[in-house]
């Protein structure tokens, strides 16, 4: 059991603390393009952030600040400066577009948006369309209201805010399986608490690791590998904007990287086309975001000496709550409850199953879904189990193996993807009439989007016309949604009463 005191800035013990136990000298950021930022800097900088957010901004505690940025110094730095002046990180992927982020924004009111300026466009989309009232803060351009160049002015010097260890601290969005984006909340505790589970239990960095992780940080996976546990523990967050598996697997090599973590889609690059020796350097692999196969697991241990910690976390709860790690592996299984956790398997009709039948996977632990204002919620927290929609089984020993996902989220290359919220962008095209995506397995990404398409009459179905439906895709939501496997047909399988039948297109996939 977890205890905190009721005052409780996760901040504090995300960077203060880590500056006086570790000394402020030691690297706490490093960049693909060299730069490293030192503890005692990262520090400053969240807290010159946060004076700006408080001084200049009127950020007043328990408003929301949304982030919208690659993996990148700065966005650490404006991630800690909010929670340090009390206020509310909601995180958004760089990658989503406006279509995608208006509806966070509408759900989640933040009164200001630091943007990096790369990707400001979007953002000022978002306030002229749905939130006139945001504030929208540019950051790494050249102007003079640019985020660094007013922290800079700043003078480091801030005292937290005296948030309860039970104030939200985080607003990740998470695509629902309907297309309609849930909002998870996150208090100042569950952050430490995901430390305090996986990390410390699992991951067990030291000091001297350089981790690296191809998750952004709005993404949970991200956020915990890249932030919460390696400066928890004293060590080094390389930091890459989209990076390859391959430019991975360089990293590793040439800047000493010790703990990787990505999805099996990436070690499966880099076992097929990644240079012998690369990855010897590593201490540690952690995979999440879609089940690692066996025979992947197998391969690395065996051509590279590397016993992958596989993970199963979700959004909802923060982080990994099922894994394997050291000695106590099964080959094939997803691992065992992380300390903290306990699992179960439930029946449809919500009784716990025995050992070896398949059910739907129910957690408890120190972090639960709170969906903000959300009827969701009913069905993802069921008698106290949160039901996270992955079908599993356990065994006699109690090790827990993947079945499937229960609902319309497809799971390609470890990143979630809502079936219909795609269904509803390939409508978007004007020769479209109706469309309906399902995933189908694929060996080397888990699942692939495949949407099957019905023309306006007399519009030809041929290759032309799928690549015009795959940009059309990319061009209104964030391109990894978009349908690798486009197929044409008259008209699809519905029932009496109209409804789509998925199933039948499963199978014409899966067969
Ligand atoms: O998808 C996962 O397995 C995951 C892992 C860690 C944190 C968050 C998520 C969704």
């Amino acid at each position: 059991e977890l205890h905190y005191p009721e005052r409780l800035n996760a901040a504090t013990e995300i960077i203060d603390i880590p500056v006086s136990t570790f000394g402020p000298d030691r690297p706490a950021l490093r960049t693909q393009g060299g730069e490293t930022w030192t503890y005692g800097a990262l520090q400053k900088r969240a807290n010159q952030v946060a004076q700006v957010l408080t001084e200049d901004l009127g950020l007043v505690t328990g408003q929301r600040v949304m982030l919208r940025s690659p993996n990148a110094p700065w966005t650490v730095a404006a991630w800690l400066g909010v929670l340090k002046a009390g206020g509310v990180v909601v995180t958004t992927m760089a990658a989503l577009r406006a279509r995608e982020i208006a509806p966070v924004a509408e759900r989640t009111q933040p009164s200001i948006a630091l943007v990096d300026h790369r990707f400001a466009e979007d953002a000022y989309t978002v306030r002229d369309t749905v939130l006139p009232s945001l504030t929208v803060v540019e950051y790494g351009g050249t102007g003079p209201d640019d985020l660094v160049a007013r922290a800079m002015a700043k003078s480091g010097e801030f005292t937290n805010v005296e948030t309860a260890a039970d104030d939200v601290a985080l607003l990740g969005p998470t695509s629902g399986s309907t297309g309609v984006p849930k909002i998870t909340m996150h208090f100042h505790r569950d952050i430490l608490s995901i430390d305090n589970t996986f990390g410390r239990h699992v991951l067990k960095l030291v000091a001297d690791d350089l981790v690296a992780c191809s998750a952004p940080f709005a993404f949970t996976f991200g956020l915990g590998m890249l932030v919460v546990f390696p400066l928890r523990a004293g060590a080094c967050a390389l930091l890459t904007e989209a990076a390859t598996p391959l430019q991975l697997a360089e990293l590793v090599e040439g800047e000493g990287v010790t703990v990787l973590a990505t999805a099996p889609t990436a070690y499966k690059a880099i076992l097929r086309e990644g240079k012998e020796g690369q990855l010897a350097g590593l201490r540690a692999g952690v995979s999440a975001g879609e089940h690692i196969p066996q025979d992947t697991w197998e391969h690395l241990r065996d051509r590279l000496g590397l016993r992958i910690i596989d993970g199963i976390g979700a959004t909802e709860l923060l982080h990994i709550f099922i894994s394997a790690a050291g000695d106590d592996i099964r080959p094939g299984a997803t691992g065992k409850p992380v300390p903290g956790y306990r699992a179960t398997i439930l029946g449809l009709d919500g009784s716990e199953l025995g050992p070896g039948e398949p059910g739907l996977l129910g957690v408890i632990g120190p972090v639960g879904c709170r969906y903000l204002d959300d009827e969701r919620q009913k069905d993802y927290v069921v008698d106290g189990w949160n039901v996270t929609g992955d079908i599993f089984h356990r065994d006699e020993d109690g090790y827990f193996h993947y079945h499937a996902r229960s609902d319309n989220m497809i799971v390609s290359s470890g990143y979630n993807i809502g079936g219909p919220e795609v269904e509803a962008a390939i409508d978007t095209h004007p020769d479209v009439v109706e469309a309906a995506v399902v995933g189908r397995p694929d060996a080397e990404r888990g699942s692939v989007v495949c949407a099957f398409v019905v023309l306006r009459d007399g519009v030809p179905g041929d290759p032309a016309k799928a690549r015009e439906i795959q940009d059309h895709v990319k061009q209104v939501l964030a391109p990894y949604k978009y349908p690798r496997d486009v197929r044409f047909c008259e008209s699809l399988p519905r029932n009496s009463s109209g409804k789509l039948q998925r199933f039948a297109l499963r199978k014409i996939v899966e067969d």
